[in-house]
This record gives C-alpha cells, structure tokens and sequence, in this order.
C-alpha cells in the first residue's frame, strides 16, 4: 500500500486490540490501492478514510433472569458501518465470542458484500456475547426480549433492518420481531429471516447455503467442469452449512464430513443430511451424535482436522479464521482446487496466500454468502408490496444475483489485469458502487 498507507495506519491507532478488525479492513484497502490510483477524486473526498470508519456504534447492557432466578448480564452491540445505498442492513450474532472487533470486521464486510448484490442495502451487523447454547426457549426468549428493549431504538424498515447469523435463527428473530412489535405498535419487516407466518421469505433459510453452491458452479463454469461426481467438506453444520450440503448433494457431489465446534465427522458413504438436520435443527445436539447413530462415520474431535481429508472442494461454513496457513497446506496437499467460504472471513490471510501460490479457484464470503442477504433483500421487497413470492421466484431470483456477482467480480478483477483474483474482484466491484454514492451524496 502506498496512497492508502496512512489510511490503515490511522485505522490501527484508532482500534487498537481489534485483530479481527484490522484483518478485514487490510485485505480491502490492498485491493483498493489500484482505485486509488485511479481515481484521485475518491482519495480527495475522503472516501477512503470515511468508509473505514462506522457511522454509528452502539454497545448496550441487556440483563436478564435466567431459569434459577439468577440475574444474568451480556453486552450488546449494533454497528451501523455504512448507509450510502440503503438503510442498515446485516444480521445478528449471539455467540460468547462476540466483541467489538468481531462486529465490526462483519460490519465492515456487509458493506461490500451488499454492494454487490445489486439491491439497496447498507452495512451493519449486531450481536451479543450471550451464549444460546444449552439455555431454554424462555431464557432464549427473555434474553431477545431485552436485547430488543435497547435495539428496538435504532432500527426499522427504513433504518436498519438485522436478520440472523451465528446462533441467531427463526426462533430468536421471532422472539426479537415480537418484541419489537409490542414496544413500537409497527407491523414492518424489521428483521429479514422471519417466520413464513409473519412475513419471511420462502428460501431464506436454505439461500446462504443455495447461493454459495450457485456461486461455485460459476467458478467450475468458467473452467468447464461441474460438481457432479466432485467431493465436498463443509465445515459447520449450522444454518449455512446444512443448506450447502443439501444443494452441493443435488447436483451430485459427495459432501463426505460436517463438523461443530467440537469436533468433525467423516463419512465414507457420503453424509447423510437428513440425519445431520434431525441431530442440529430439531435436537439442537452436537455433532458427535451423527457417529453414533451412522456407523460408517468416524468422529475426531477437534476442527481442524477435517482440512486433512482428502477431497477435490472446501467449504469452509462454520467461522473467522478456520482455516490458517497449515490447513490451507493440508487441503492443497489433500487435492483440494477449489475453495469457497460460506462463513465470514473463515481464512486467514496466511491461507488465502496458500491458495493463491497453488492456483486454486478462491472465492472470498463477501462474494460467495451473499446469497443469504440477497434474499433478505427479496424479503423487504416482498414486505414492502404487502405480497410474498413462490419459493421458486425467490430461488430464481437468488440464481440470477449470484452469477451477476460472479460476473462483476470477475469482470472487476480482469478490468484491472488481475484475471481471476476473486478477493480483488469482489472488494473492488462492491467497493466502487458505495464510493460514488458517498461521493454524490457530499462529506456527510
Ligand atoms: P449457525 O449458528 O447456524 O451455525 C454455526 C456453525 O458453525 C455451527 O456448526 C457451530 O458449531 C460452528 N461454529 C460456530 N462458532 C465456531 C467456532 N468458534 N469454532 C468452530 N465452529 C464454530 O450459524 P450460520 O450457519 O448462520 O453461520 C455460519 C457462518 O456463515 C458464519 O460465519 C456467519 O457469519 C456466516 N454467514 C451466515 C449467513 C446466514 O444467512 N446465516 C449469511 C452469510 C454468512 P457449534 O454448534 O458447536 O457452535
Ligand atoms: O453475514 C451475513 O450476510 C448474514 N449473516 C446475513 C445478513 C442478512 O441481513 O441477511
């Protein structure tokens, strides 16, 4: 970096202690030091400096009682990055990991990664360090309840609109979308993942996971090869990871291990995923379970293991920094040539070398899960025409933005002589639509 050198040193000054944070916001100025050179007007007006640095951070106490009577207390938080094409928009996380450094490397993030859907959306992301693991529905209910008794100040239709993320899904945005209603006296899509009943999209659950193998299809496009026959990891066995697995399957790959935060289980005879969603969406259990109930499974505990299996496709669906550089050599050694993240940033900067030194096709989440928000991007359409659409519109509709995200990034990246760099492509596509909105909207 030269132009945007300062830039990142002034970032580091003023968030120091925020590794995560600094990761994000260092790929993409990288990346968009060639725009910088290209277009002084940008550098002029601030944009770079003003876009490193959220509009509005809210932390809150959100106490609560837990089942024995005992006061419980968490802390909350809600980035508002970045507004200059849309109202706030990016999910919730409920993990005990949660802090600031982690809301806004996924706030920082959103902005590009909504940018590149097409639709009006603005950056945000929230969450809180509450754990849901292991609590009841009511203290899961009294916890949204209060983390909304704060939130609910600063969001709507028009505003900021949250949606889930890591231990956030229908139930919690019911609880939070209820909440809301009650305190406010508003019937709008406030939150995007609701329930089918209350306004949710048909396909928001499966279209983080459905995208992300859309976008890969893309990728083995481009080098005319298909899924069919390939073999899969996909790390996690969440939301994103189950919907991966699902789609991946369809078109004929065998997605041969899933894992938790716990552990991973191989399975030779390829992953059986009705058992995976009985185990994870209606037992809330762990992953271990799979081993027990299908005994051509093997479970290891620990994560990074799974990197070692051989396979010709990596998915990396679980969180940040999954992969390091030691299990990037793992996959390459493993015959992987293909890496496509459906979680945040799951690969450090140290993998993201390995896999551009053994030319592997990479695509980097901002790019590849952005089906997820898309369709929450279909959902506030849908809320806003009082309407709401087949599974097949939506779905259709899902297909045709993420090949336009593969084209844009991978046209963005050739523009620039840089053919097939995705992480380019991606940051600087989504970059250059937010630039020239905040330029043509003044300093604010
Ligand atoms: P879920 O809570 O449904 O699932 C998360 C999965 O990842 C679980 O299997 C969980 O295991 C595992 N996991 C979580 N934290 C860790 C950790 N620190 N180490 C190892 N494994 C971990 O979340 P989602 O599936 O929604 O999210 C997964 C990723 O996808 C996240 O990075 C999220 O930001 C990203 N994403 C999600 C979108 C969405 O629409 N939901 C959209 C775009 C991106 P365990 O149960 O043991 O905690
Ligand atoms: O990281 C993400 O893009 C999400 N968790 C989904 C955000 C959303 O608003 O649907």
């Amino acid at each position: 970096m030269k132009i945007l050198a300062g830039v990142f040193e002034q970032v580091k000054l003023r968030n120091p202690n925020e590794p995560e944070y600094l990761q994000a916001v260092e790929e993409v100025l990288e990346s968009l030091e060639i725009v910088a050179e290209k277009y002084p007007h940008f550098v002029k007006a601030g944009i770079f400096e003003r876009i490193v640095e959220p509009e509005r951070q809210i932390i809150f106490r959100v106490p609560w009682v837990d089942d024995n009577g005992n006061v419980q207390v968490n802390r909350g938080f809600r980035v508002q990055y970045n507004s200059a094409i849309g109202p706030y928009k990016g999910g919730i996380r409920f993990h005990p990991s949660v802090n600031l450094s982690v809301i806004k490397f996924l706030g920082f993030e959103q902005i590009f990664k909504n940018s590149l859907t097409g639709l009006p959306m603005g950056g945000g992301k929230g969450g809180s360090d509450f754990d849901p693991k292991g609590k009841s529905d009511n203290e899961v209910m009294r916890f949204c309840q209060s983390f909304m008794n704060e939130l609910y100040k600063y969001v709507g239709a028009d505003v900021d609109v949250p949606a889930g993320d890591i231990g956030v899904g229908g139930r919690e945005v019911g609880y939070m979308f209820g909440q809301y209603k009650r305190l406010t006296d508003l019937y709008h899509g406030v939150f995007t993942g609701k329930g089918l009943d209350f306004g949710g999209s048909l396909a928001r659950t499966q279209a983080t996971g459905y995208g992300l193998v859309y976008f890969v299809n893309e990728m083995l496009a481009d080098v005319n090869e298909t899924l069919e026959g390939k073999t899969v990891l996909v790390s996690g066995s969440g939301n994103v990871a189950i919907y991966a697995c699902e789609k991946a399957q369809s078109f004929g790959a065998k997605v041969v291990a899933m894992s938790d935060s716990n552990g991973y289980v191989y399975d030779e005879e390829g992953i059986d995923l009705a058992l995976v969603k009985q185990i994870k969406e209606v037992e809330r259990g762990r992953i271990k379970e799979y081993a027990v109930r299908k005994p051509s499974a093997v479970y290891t505990e620990g994560c990074k293991g799974i990197w070692t299996i051989k396979t010709d496709i990596a998915l990396p669906c679980a969180t940040q920094n999954e992969i390091d550089e030691e299990s990037a050599k793992a996959l390459v050694a493993g015959g992987c040539r293909l890496v496509a993240e459906g979680a945040n940033m799951p690969s450090t900067p140290g993998a993201i070398a390995v896999y551009q030194a053994n030319g592997l096709l990479y695509a980097p989440g901002k790019a590849s899960n952005a089906g997820g928000v898309a369709t929450s991007g279909l959902e506030m359409s849908q809320n806003s025409i009082r309407m709401s659409w087949s599974f097949e519109e939506v779905d259709e509709k899902l297909q045709g933005i993420m090949k336009s995200i593969y084209k844009n990034a991978s046209d963005a990246a050739k523009e620039f002589g840089k053919d097939g760099d995705l992480v380019f492509g991606a940051n600087v596509a989504g970059f250059l639509k937010v630039a020239k909105a905040m330029y043509a909207q003044g300093v604010v």
